[in-house]
């Protein structure tokens, strides 16, 4: 059995209330009205939030158009806005239990992990910070005697930034400050089911010194605010995480006025395991992997393909270690699972659990929800003899469930591993170096972890390959992604010579 983490309901849910941030003004927005959010973990409202339009929307982006076009932002010099992307980063570290709260119950993240991932924001925003410094271009002094060339780099300018809610503060933390740290000006959108820690945000931006009109934050759903987000002719580049389906959604909009995208989608990541590998720290992080923030992760090691000669006994391993996870109550300091995110999410998991039982795969563990009385959680799971084709072997599932598949050959691991859509991560597990080189080589994906999982550092660019997105985020080119480049080619002296 699965150790439980009972949630009681909450003595006081200290219902918070936002409104939206446009042109340097909190704001009710068009029409005022309000969205409600229920804590996934405890079934109470805990937020309310405004719902924007797509007047809103308009009005926002007009504001971040006339920041980016007569305003200070993008003139000021490089350490200016370096000093204020350092003191915002001191003022998220000052206000970390706060955000951590918000993320908890509104996301029904476990308070400890999410206390982990305010402190990986903190030093994300340092490094843009720094990067920010280290923006430049070329010069071509060696273009002949009546040339020179200069290459520029300037911000983009207006970028609209849409986020989900799996990682509400990490997430915006991935991009907007590498936005800022070029000079660009920003329109925001979190998920409308998570939008607490980002509006926090918006106030800590405000008191670092950050310029009205600069970041606007919206709230609303996909289609009434997000989608003019992405096609409106005023925004010059749209930075967006979230489904493979409104991924592609968001680069036909883009298309209409050929803006720059970035897009972080879904994953479907493999685990390939081979019998020489540390099979103890693989079994930790098989277990990690599959119910790390619920499976409610683009990361998620969700497919293990393990070597045939030792799949059995490390099936029964994980499992064993899986009965050991503590699921429950998100503010617990203990839990290490919380709860599934919206009911219909819940029955979307389920789902796939119960076709693959039909189409003959084993469920080795869990497979069921877990009841409460309040919120929606879901069992640790493991589901074995499955076939590389089941849906559930190949789509991302979002849930805490985990696909086992087998392999005898080198090259079979590698077939199987490529032949999903996606290509975010993957990993490898074996002491024969050439074994993980030809993997690591192989592997279509963005990161591949060798005899590790899932560790990352704001140095290391993070993205995928096929449907699983398009450009990186993170490391040293993370500030050019949000910039043009301009070439100034200069002739020196008598030019009818
Ligand atoms: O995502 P959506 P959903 C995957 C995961 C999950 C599935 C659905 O498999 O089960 O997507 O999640 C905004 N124009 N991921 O439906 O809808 C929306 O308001 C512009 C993987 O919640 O893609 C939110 O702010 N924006 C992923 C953001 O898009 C639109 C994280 C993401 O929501 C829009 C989340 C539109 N037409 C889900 N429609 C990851 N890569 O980690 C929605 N949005």
């Amino acid at each position: 059995m699965t150790v439980l983490v009972r949630p009681s309901p909450l003595p006081d849910p200290k219902v918070r209330s936002f409104d939206m941030l446009i042109g340097g003004k909190w704001t009710a927005g068009q029409e005022g009205r309000v969205i409600e959010r229920t804590a996934p973990s405890h079934g109470m409202v805990v937020s309310r939030y405004r719902a924007g339009t797509a007047a809103d929307a308009e009005r926002a982006i007009s504001a971040a158009r006339e920041a980016f076009d007569n305003g200070q932002w993008p003139r000021m010099t490089a350490a200016e806005r370096s000093r204020i992307l350092l003191k915002a980063a001191d003022l998220i570290s000052a206000r970390a239990d706060e955000l951590a709260y918000l993320d908890a119950i509104e996301a029904g993240k476990p308070i400890t992990q999410v206390k982990g991932e305010i402190a990986g924001a903190v030093d994300i925003w340092r490094y843009a910070a720094a990067l920010a410094r280290d923006l430049h271009g070329e010069s071509y002094n060696t273009l002949g005697d009546g040339t020179l060339g200069v290459v520029l780099r300037e911000a983009i300018g207006v970028v609209s930034i849409i986020t989900p809610w799996n990682f509400p503060f990490l997430i915006v933390s991935q991009k907007l400050p590498f936005a800022l740290a070029a000079g660009c000006t920003t329109v925001v959108k979190p998920s409308e089911l998570t939008s607490g820690s980002t509006l926090v945000l918006g106030d800590i931006l405000i008191e670092a010194g950050v310029p009205a009109g600069v970041v606007n934050i919206l709230v609303g759903t996909g289609p009434e605010v997000g989608a003019p987000m992405t096609s409106h002719p005023d925004v010059d580049m749209v930075s967006f995480t979230g489904s493979t389906g409104v991924g592609r959604l968001t680069m036909a909009n883009a298309a209409q006025t050929l803006k720059k995208v970035s897009l972080e989608l879904g994953g479907k990541n493999p685990q390939i395991v081979f019998p020489d590998a540390d099979l103890d720290a693989f079994v930790d992080a098989a277990v990690f992997g599959a119910y790390f923030n619920a499976g409610e992760c683009c990361n998620a090691g969700s497919r293990l393909i393990l070597h045939k000669s030792i799949a059995s006994d490390l099936v029964a391993r994980i499992a064993e270690l899986s009965k050991q996870v503590k699921v429950g109550d998100p503010l617990d300091p203990t839990t290490q699972v919380g709860a599934i995110i919206t009911p219909q999410h819940l029955e979307k998991v389920t789902g796939y659990v119960a076709d693959a039982a039909k189409s003959g795969a084993t469920i080795t563990l869990g497979g069921q929800p877990l009841d409460f009385g309040i919120g929606q959680y879901m069992a640790p799971t493991i589901l074995s003899d499955l076939s590389p084709e089941m849906p559930v072997a190949r789509d991302e599932v979002f849930g805490p469930v985990l696909s086992v598949l087998t392999f005898e050959t080198i090259e079979e691991a590698v077939r199987i591993a490529n032949a999903v859509d996606y290509g975010l991560s993957a990993a490898v597990w074996s002491r024969d170096f050439d074994t993980c080189i030809t993997i690591g080589r192989r592997a279509r994906a963005g990161t591949v972890w060798v005899n590790t999982f899932m560790d990352g550092a704001s140095e290391l660019p993070f993205g995928g390959y096929n449907q699983s997105g398009l450009g990186r985020e993170l490391g040293r080119h993370a500030v050019e992604d949000y910039t043009e480049t301009k070439t100034l080619n200069m002739h020196i002296g008598d030019r009818t010579a």
